[in-house]
């Protein structure tokens, strides 16, 4: 008779053990069993459900597994199969018959999916597609890792259900400080995808430079896309480029928020076009690492145009809400032209019909739309002024995204001895302190309604290759990403998340993931 034993996913820790454990009939006391002669290991899900009950028994491909995933459900299961057919080794058809059932129908949870696995069907159901995607991301992490020599493919019999405690849950990649291609940022949007993120939020301007093509003004991309930091080649994506990304993250239910920062962090635009520049004089290409010198100029009605042809393009090209003005550091603008220049800049985004989105320091803008969205860079413990921001923000009906820099930004080194990173924001940051916060409680006199969720933003003036990057992110991205996506546990505990990650290393080794093997983590 099936084993039921239900509790949460904190508790599942005990029968799993939170990690692989291979689970027989005889090994552990109070585990369900599987069939007689069966080891099928039952794997740890990062982010962690909400609620797993595992069963008896376990699901075994063979030659007769079928996919059936019909109408809206029919995208997510050409996806399943692309998966599954590499790794097991089986044909996997389509037919109405098959076993293994993506269904969207109501009555699952919001945003959620329901997962069900035994050992004569695994049963995923959503009441959209972008839950069945979810819903698959989690039997990726239940199967056992891609292994050329073995076909026998199992996976233990489970129930789980499960939805995301916040909306948006993202990585930030900054092109701009370093060039990547649209092959690494791809790359990037499955590999955040795993760990159920739903936002990429590509930093496409700074200093260093400017990686869209806008029509209408080619020395952008001419003099503007030719630098980065260290002085290399730099590039920029056309909009055909672009909207191959776009879509590709719509493909993995990924909504991409395009961030061109102003009004500092503009150099590269102001070595471009000397008119954007009050004196009329463009400035040289900068290579460097500093902040805080450069403004466009704020009083002059070309700067408008400017920007309203690169909102109404981006816009254009961008089908998720948000557009990102950055509006951080710009230490070179007085606070008089800053104010001025983010209420003109917000009023363009909503004409273009997008919501502004901005870090934290927009909260300064005297008439910022309601539905703006502050991203909050402080520390977990607001210093200066940014308590007072926030509280601007959230009265003039904004929301916010948590990226605190001491805990989120994963550009920081591990430790002092790493030789890629930065190291301004309560350096080193390990895997244990990208763990050890909750959103909320950074400011909590606030609803959990005011918050949307989280981003882990990664900059790249020392990040230079896709192997850089993986190795910055991974692995704590995936601790911002169960903090966006896990339910509030107050005693949820590093100890048992630790135990998960090293099964998690498994599938990041078998995907070429170039992870930093943290010393807090048992790996395998
Ligand atoms: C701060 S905090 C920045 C970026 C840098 C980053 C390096 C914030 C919104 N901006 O311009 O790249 O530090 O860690």
């Amino acid at each position: 008779m099936a084993f039921l034993h239900r509790m949460g996913w904190y508790g599942t820790l005990a029968i799993i053990l939170a990690g692989a454990s291979t689970v027989s009939t005889t090994t552990v006391a109070g585990v369900p069993s599987n069939p007689p002669g069966e080891n099928v290991t039952m794997r740890s899900v990062i982010p962690a459900p909400v609620e797993r009950i595992n069963l008896d028994g376990s699901y075994r491909f063979n030659s007769d597994s079928a996919i059936a995933a019909t109408g809206e459900a029919r995208g997510v299961g050409e996806y399943l199969a692309g998966i599954l057919r590499g790794q097991t080794g089986e044909l996997l058809p389509f037919n109405n018959l098959g076993n293994i059932v993506l269904v969207v129908e109501p009555g699952h949870p919001q945003n959620g999916y329901s997962l069900s696995i035994n050992s004569s069907r695994i049963w995923i159901a959503a009441n959209d597609a972008a839950g069945l995607f979810l819903g698959v991301q989690t039997l990726r992490q239940l199967l056992p890792p891609p292994n050329p020599n073995t076909h026998n493919w199992a996976v233990a019999a489970t129930e789980i259900t499960d939805f995301p405690r916040f909306s948006y849950r993202g990585a930030m990649l900054d092109v701009a400080r370093h060039f990547f291609g649209v092959e690494d940022v791809k790359r990037y949007i499955d590999e955040i995808a795993m760990l159920k993120l739903n936002v990429l939020h590509l930093h496409l301007s700074d200093d260093q430079g400017w990686r869209l093509q806008i029509n209408g003004w080619p020395r952008l991309t001419q003099v503007g896309g030719a630098s980065e930091v260290g002085g290399g080649a730099g590039g920029f994506y056309t909009q055909a480029q672009y909207s191959e990304i776009v879509a590709y993250a719509a493909s993995r239910y990924i909504t991409i928020v395009p961030e061109f920062d102003m009004p500092g962090h503009t150099n590269a635009a102001l070595s471009s076009y000397a008119e954007l520049n009050c004196n009329n004089r463009a400035t040289r290409p900068y290579h460097g690492y500093g902040v805080g010198f450069s403004s466009l100029c704020v009083r002059k009605e070309l700067t408008y145009k400017f920007i309203a042809d690169v909102v109404n393009q981006v816009a254009a090209l961008t089908p998720g809400p948000y557009f990102h003005l950055g509006g951080d550091e710009s230490s070179a603008t007085s606070l008089g032209d800053y104010k001025y220049f983010v209420d003109r800049v917000a009023k363009i985004i909503t004409d273009a019909g997008k919501l502004p989105m901005g870090w934290h320091d927009i909260g300064y803008a005297p008439n910022l739309p309601k539905g703006t969205v502050g991203e909050y860079w402080d520390y977990t413990t607001p210093r200066g002024a940014s308590a007072s921001l926030i509280e601007w923000l959230l009265d003039a009906g904004g929301k916010l995204v948590m990226a605190p820099s001491n805990v989120a930004y994963v550009d920081q080194k591990y430790s002092s001895s790493e030789s890629i990173g930065t190291n301004w924001a309560q350096p080193p940051l390990t895997l244990k302190e990208s763990y050890s916060w909750d959103p909320t409680s950074v400011f909590p006199s606030y609803p959990e309604q005011s918050f949307l969720g989280v981003e882990a933003p990664l900059w790249t003036e020392t990040v230079k290759t896709m192997a850089d990057i993986e190795y910055m992110a991974f692995p704590r991205i995936a601790a911002i990403a169960e903090i966006g996506w896990s339910k509030l546990n107050p005693s949820r505990s590093f100890e048992e998340f630790v135990i998960r990650l090293a099964t998690f290393g498994v599938y990041m080794e078998s995907a070429g993931i170039n992870f930093k093997r943290t010393p807090e983590v048992p790996w395998q």
